[in-house]
């Protein structure tokens, strides 16, 4: 590549050239002061801004904030900046008297304490979460402004626990058994079925997040995690989990969580979350501060597996460009990914597109609702466009 940030790196040599002139005793003193003793737990900077936005609503327990992903960097979210998504909000549980409890069709109907579970062999794995409501504002055109509220309900921790095979295995799963159905302890019980097949693959009871306990908004002091699955079925402040013969076919795997497609029939038990990308920065509500090289960057992730391949156009999908995929590229993780963009100015229409490791591309939005019609609520993964005015003005440009 030849060297397009040459005139950016001069104009930023004078910059600092400035500010060193202008850094009198004053502040060399003031840097030589006492800074603030250690703590036993640390906060951020307070001059940090990011937050999770919610809209107000009625019932403030039964309701979703969104990760500030315009905000983010790397492929790790913050625990303090996780989204939430509640039924009947966070239930305070103490670890010393929570338990789970695995029956049904088993052997040994077994009960596990946290210092039980905690003893047991443990796996650790990178893991996002996504709510399969995300984007759901997307359906119809432009639906929301920014980054946050366009596709802010997936997020990406290290979780830490026991596989719930483990705990299967010691309970003895009964031949006759073909799903599961695992439970919260919050006040709406929710609950969730899930096959054999998936319990005994790759699912994780999880009780740590990120280096620590979970956070009460994730759960804790357990949870379940379904690597790829939507979010729902990744039942937080888990208390049982019941082999059975068949779903037990609760209401948010009935009323809930089913996507209306044209025909007026509806999808049930669409675990996948399909792979889907977004640009972060530059996104709705940022500034570009002139023509010239913009590093353009963002986030792709796929439930079927590792993402391949990004690819960014800047005029709406006439012609696209590789963008370089920064490792750690993990399976069922976010995967950052970066492109240098020389802007010229004019209008443009930016968007990314992925590809996961089987080859799945992700669609148009437009695609997307040919084939399912525009009232699936869940699940919309289509690509989504922002829009960079000549000012440098961005906004979302789904049409
Ligand atoms: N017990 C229980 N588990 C739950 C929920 C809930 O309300 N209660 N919400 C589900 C939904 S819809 C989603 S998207 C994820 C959100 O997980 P998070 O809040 O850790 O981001 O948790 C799922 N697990
Ligand atoms: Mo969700």
């Amino acid at each position: 590549m030849p060297l397009p940030t040459r005139r950016w790196f001069l104009a930023s040599v004078g910059a600092a050239t400035a500010a060193l002139a202008q850094f009198g005793s004053a502040a060399l003193a003031q840097v030589r002061a006492l800074g603030a003793p250690v703590s036993g737990y640390g906060n951020r900077s307070r001059f940090e801004r990011a937050l999770r936005l919610f809209p107000q609503t009625r019932t403030p327990e039964a309701t979703a904030s969104f990760t500030p992903l315009g905000e983010s960097f790397g492929i790790i979210t913050p625990s303090a900046l996780h989204f939430e998504r509640h039924h009947s909000g966070v239930p305070e549980i103490d670890p010393a008297a929570h338990t789970l409890m695995v029956h049904g069709l088993v052997e040994r109907p077994l009960v596990f304490s946290m210092d039980e579970l905690k003893r047991m062999p443990s796996a650790t794995r990178l893991l996002f979460i996504e709510c399969s409501g995300n984007s759901s504002s997307e359906w119809l055109g432009a639906g929301a402004p920014s980054v946050q509220r366009t596709h802010g309900l997936t997020s990406c921790s290290e979780w830490t626990g026991v596989w719930l095979s483990t705990l299967l295995r010691e309970c003895g799963v009964q031949a006759g058994a073909s799903w599961v159905l695992a439970e919260g302890a919050d006040a709406a019980r929710m609950a969730r079925s899930l096959p054999i097949p998936k319990a005994l693959d790759d699912v994780l009871i999880a009780y740590a997040q990120n280096g620590e306990a979970l956070r009460p908004e994730q759960g804790y002091p357990l949870r379940l995690v379904a690597p790829g699955w939507e979010g729902n079925v990744n039942v937080k402040w888990l208390r049982r989990i019941e082999a059975l013969d068949g779903p037990a076919m609760t209401r948010w795997e009935t009323a809930r969580y089913t996507d209306l497609t044209p025909d007026g029939k509806a999808r049930q038990f669409t675990f996948v979350m399909d792979a889907k990308s977004v640009i972060t920065d530059p996104s709705g509500g940022d500034t570009l501060r002139g023509p010239g090289v913009h590093e353009v960057s963002g986030l792709a992730w796929s439930g079927r597996g590792a993402i391949r391949r990004v690819d960014i156009t800047t005029d709406g999908g006439l012609t696209w460009s590789q963008a370089e995929l920064q490792p750690p590229i993990l399976s069922h993780a976010h995967t950052r990914f970066r492109w240098s963009w020389r802007w010229d100015g004019r209008e443009a229409l930016l968007a990314s597109r992925c590809e996961d490791d089987t080859g799945y591309v992700q669609p148009r939005r437009q695609d997307l609702v040919k084939e399912r019609g525009a009232n699936s609520g869940y699940h919309q993964h289509g690509i989504q466009v922002w829009k960079v005015a000549a000012n440098g003005a961005v906004t979302n440009g789904n049409g």
